[in-house]
C-alpha cells in the first residue's frame, strides 16, 4: 500500500467506514479539494464513499464549511421527506466521527469529510446533452426552491466577498501592481479586455449593495460538474459540492451554471475561435431553472438573470488571471499555463455573451410568461 491509500484507509477508519476495504480512485474533477471515492464489500455488495481533503489555504475555517453544510443538506432532507418521498439520492449525506463530528483532522493537519455515494449517479463536466442540460437547471432551480426559507443569517460566511465581482476587479489590480510571477508583460491584452468588462460585469453586485437585488442562499459553485443524474434515466438527482453555500444572488446561481453549460468549450480551450455561448444550450438550462421557480423572484432578479452570466463569467476570469499573475497558488493546475487559457477562454466567452445579452434576457422573460 503507498502512502496514499494509508491515509485513505485512516481517513475511511475515523469515520467508522465497515466491510472489507477493496480500493480507492482519485476523482480529479476539482480545482480546489482533492477527492477519492473509496470502495467496501459489505452484505454481499460494493458501498462505495466519497472522501475528501478540504484546501484550507482556500477554506480557511474548514469546520465552519461543515456546519453550513450541515445546516443546509438536513434543511433540505426535511424538506424532501415531508412531501412523503425518500432523501436517499436527492441530497448529500454526510459521514460523522465517533465524537460526532462531520470531519477528521489527521495527524498531518489534514481535514478531512466523507459522504456516501449516491448509487447509480453520474455526472458531466460537460455535455452538448440539452435534455441533460435543462435537468440541471432544475436541481439548481429545485436548489432555490428549497432553501427559499432558509434563515441565511445562520451560514457562515466561509469565503468572505466570494462573488463581490468588485472586489475581485481590485484582487487583479493588486496582482498587477505586485506582479508577482513576473508574468504581467506577457498578459496586458488580456488584463485590458478585462477591463472594458468591468462596467457590466460589476452591476449585479452593484445592484445588490444598492438593495435593488436581494441576497438569498446561494449554492455559489453551479458548475454542471456539480450535479448528479440517474445513471439510466440522466434525470437529475441532486446537486453536490456545497462549500460555498452562502449569501448570494440568484443570478449568479444561475449564471455561474451558463458560463460552463452553455458554452461550446471546456474552461480552458486554447483555441480562442471555437468559444462561444450555445444559445441552445443557454435555453435548455433556461427551461430548467425557470419551470421550478414559480413567482419565488421579484422583477429586477428575473430581469438580471441573463446578467448574472456575464458577471460570473467575467469574475471567473478575472480570478484565474489574478491566479496566473500570483503564480497558481489558488486554482490546481495540470500544466503550467492553464489558468491564462482559462482566462483567455473566460474573456472570449464573456464577450460573445455580451454581443447577445438582449437575446440572452429574452429567452428568460419567455419562460417566465
Ligand atoms: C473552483 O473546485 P471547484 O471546481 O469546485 C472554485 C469556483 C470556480 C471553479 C472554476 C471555492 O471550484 O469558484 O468557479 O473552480 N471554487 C472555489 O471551475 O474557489
Ligand atoms: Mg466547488
Amino acid at each position: 500500500m503507498n502512502k496514499e491509500e494509508l491515509q485513505i484507509l485512516e481517513v475511511c477508519k475515523r469515520f467508522n467506514l465497515t466491510g472489507e476495504y477493496r480500493s480507492y480512485e482519485v476523482l480529479n474533477s476539482g480545482h480546489i479539494n482533492t477527492t477519492y471515492q473509496v470502495f467496501f464489500f459489505r452484505d454481499g455488495e460494493i458501498k462505495d464513499y466519497i472522501i475528501q481533503r478540504v484546501n484550507t489555504y482556500v477554506f480557511k475555517n474548514p469546520v465552519e464549511v461543515m456546519e453550513n453544510i450541515a445546516l443546509v443538506t438536513e434543511y433540505i432532507r426535511a424538506k424532501i421527506k415531508a412531501t412523503g418521498v425518500t432523501a436517499k439520492r436527492n441530497v448529500l449525506h454526510y459521514s460523522k466521527t465517533e465524537n460526532g463530528d462531520y470531519y477528521a483532522i489527521l495527524e498531518d493537519g489534514g481535514f478531512w469529510r466523507c459522504c456516501r455515494y449516491i448509487d447509480d449517479s453520474v455526472s458531466f463536466t460537460q455535455t452538448d446533452d440539452l435534455k441533460i442540460i435543462e435537468e440541471s437547471g432544475k436541481a439548481f432551480g429545485k436548489f432555490q426552491v428549497h432553501l427559499s426559507d432558509f434563515p441565511v443569517k445562520q451560514l457562515h460566511i466561509v469565503i468572505p466577498h466570494f462573488h463581490n465581482t468588485v472586489n475581485r476587479y481590485e484582487l487583479l489590480d493588486t496582482a498587477c501592481r505586485e506582479n508577482l510571477a513576473g508574468r504581467l508583460a506577457e498578459v496586458q491584452d488580456v488584463v485590458a479586455g478585462y477591463k472594458e468588462l468591468e462596467e457590466l460585469a460589476t452591476k449585479p453586485y452593484r445592484l445588490q449593495r444598492a438593495g435593488v437585488l436581494p441576497l438569498r442562499v446561494t449554492h455559489n459553485d453551479t458548475k454542471t460538474s456539480n450535479v448528479l443524474f440517474d445513471a439510466d434515466t440522466y434525470e437529475y438527482l441532486s446537486v453536490i459540492d456545497l462549500d460555498t453555500v452562502m449569501p448570494g444572488l440568484v443570478a449568479f446561481d444561475f449564471g455561474d451554471a451558463i458560463r460552463v453549460a452553455a458554452s461550446t468549450v471546456d474552461e480552458d480551450e486554447k483555441d480562442l475561435s471555437k468559444v462561444a455561448i450555445d444559445l441552445q444550450k443557454y435555453e435548455a438550462f433556461t427551461r430548467g431553472f425557470v419551470s421550478q421557480l414559480g413567482e419565488m423572484l421579484t422583477e429586477d432578479e428575473e430581469k438580471t438573470l441573463a446578467l448574472g452570466a456575464v458577471a460570473m463569467t467575467a469574475e471567473c476570469g478575472v480570478r484565474f488571471l489574478t491566479d496566473y499573475l500570483n503564480g497558481d497558488k489558488y486554482f490546481r493546475i495540470h500544466y503550467p499555463e492553464q489558468n491564462l487559457d482559462r482566462a483567455k477562454c473566460h474573456l472570449a466567452l464573456t464577450r460573445d455573451m455580451v454581443k447577445h445579452l438582449d437575446e440572452m434576457q429574452k429567452i428568460v422573460d419567455k419562460y417566465f410568461e
